[in-house]
């Protein structure tokens, strides 16, 4: 068969050969002694690209979430967040089973948190209820579609947290799609938040690794933290060398999977079988409703894609989920919608 063209997530691709290159030839030490001197380049630029003090490398976004997570809140407090946000749907419950913590979902039909419902929900220490210590905001939004938070909205979200003295973590694995997709620097979405996860694996494209950025004392206590979750790396060089190729030269090819998402999506949408909202396509997610469930649902209708050649993921019984990246081409969204189609008429025989 033909090849298949990978479509589940944009932490697929394959490191390239310069980043293949870089790792071979990375210079490296014990980053749990702190001497990797590959790691600490690594940092320093992610934190200078974010605009906060300092920055620390963890083997994955959940651990860099989870890791956040467990510095600002307490045991038996609460999470705000949307509801349907990595941290809820996505880490295993992690934030009860590591840290205490339970989530206070906030529903945003976009998406996108709105800071009155933030408002309501926030808890004060003393109260009859689970005190808030925490409000996480994912910028782009992953199940919402790769929905992207106007700065305005983030202002007004952080000054209802800042009224209540609520620290406010960022969810940013696709922070730099958000930054391209906007025309607006990665730091200035970041300003304001008292942490900052940002995924190297996902759209720029290096094999592995995240980084915890915000104020130097808090990054003191995320290392700490990572060692205790069982993150601490030792030649860990070998991994920022592919990452700081991915920062340095992974950013000019967010705009061509934003392109080919909203080429996917206008091809899906024109699928008699398929229900596309395009306004909500500002990124490199699509998301995909089949008009009828009747013939299995999303789990089986992804079935059928693999037999033609394409790769999605099912997100409910309704929903797909497809997402561009480096290793697809605009010729490849052009071959995995007439695949598409392929698997809507062998639906219907
Ligand atoms: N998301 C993955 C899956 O887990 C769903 C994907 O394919 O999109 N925050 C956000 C917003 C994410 O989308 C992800 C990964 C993470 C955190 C976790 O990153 P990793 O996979 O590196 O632990």
């Amino acid at each position: 068969m033909a090849e298949l063209i990978d479509l589940r997530s944009d932490t697929v691709t394959r490191p390239s050969e310069e980043m293949r290159r870089a790792m071979a030839t990375a210079d490296v030490g014990d980053d749990v002694f702190g001497e990797d001197p590959t790691v600490r380049r690594l940092e320093e630029e992610m934190a200078a690209a974010v605009g906060t003090e300092a920055a620390l490398l963890v083997p994955s976004g959940v651990m860099g979430n989870q890791v956040a997570l467990h510095l600002h809140g307490r045991p038996g407090t609460e999470v705000v967040c949307e509801a349907r946000s990595h941290v809820v749907d996505w880490e295993m419950g992690a934030m009860a089973a590591l840290s205490g913590l339970s989530p206070r979902p906030v529903a945003a039909a976009d998406g996108l948190l709105d800071p009155e419902a933030v408002a309501a929900v926030i808890q004060p220490w003393g109260g009859f209820r689970p005190p808030s210590s925490l409000l996480v905001i994912e910028n782009t939004h992953n199940m919402a579609g790769g929905r992207v938070y106007p700065r305005p909205r983030i202002d007004a979200l952080l000054e209802v947290a800042r009224r209540r003295d609520l620290p406010v973590h960022l969810d940013g694995a696709r922070l730099f799609n958000a930054a391209v997709a906007l025309g607006l620097p990665a730091a200035q979405l970041a300003a304001g938040f008292d942490s900052v996860m940002v995924s190297l694996s996902k759209g720029l494209g290096a094999p592995m690794g995240s980084l915890v950025c915000g104020p130097a004392d808090f990054v003191a206590g995320a290392r700490r933290v990572r060692k205790m979750f069982g993150g601490g790396l030792h030649q860990s060089g070998v991994i920022a060398a592919a990452g700081l190729v991915a920062l340095r030269g992974g950013l000019e090819h967010l705009a061509i999977d934003h392109a080919n998402a909203r080429r996917l999506a206008e091809g899906l949408a024109e699928l008699p079988g398929l229900a596309v909202d395009l306004d909500a396509v500002e990124t490199n997610i699509v998301l995909a409703d089949l008009v009828t469930t009747a013939e299995g649902g999303a789990p089986v209708f992804v079935e059928g894609l693999r037999r033609e050649g394409v790769l999605a993921v099912p997100v409910d019984a309704r929903r797909l989920r497809f997402v561009t990246h480096r290793d697809v081409s605009a010729g490849d969204v052009d071959t995995a919608l007439g695949r598409i189609a392929g698997a809507f008429r062998e639906r219907s025989r």
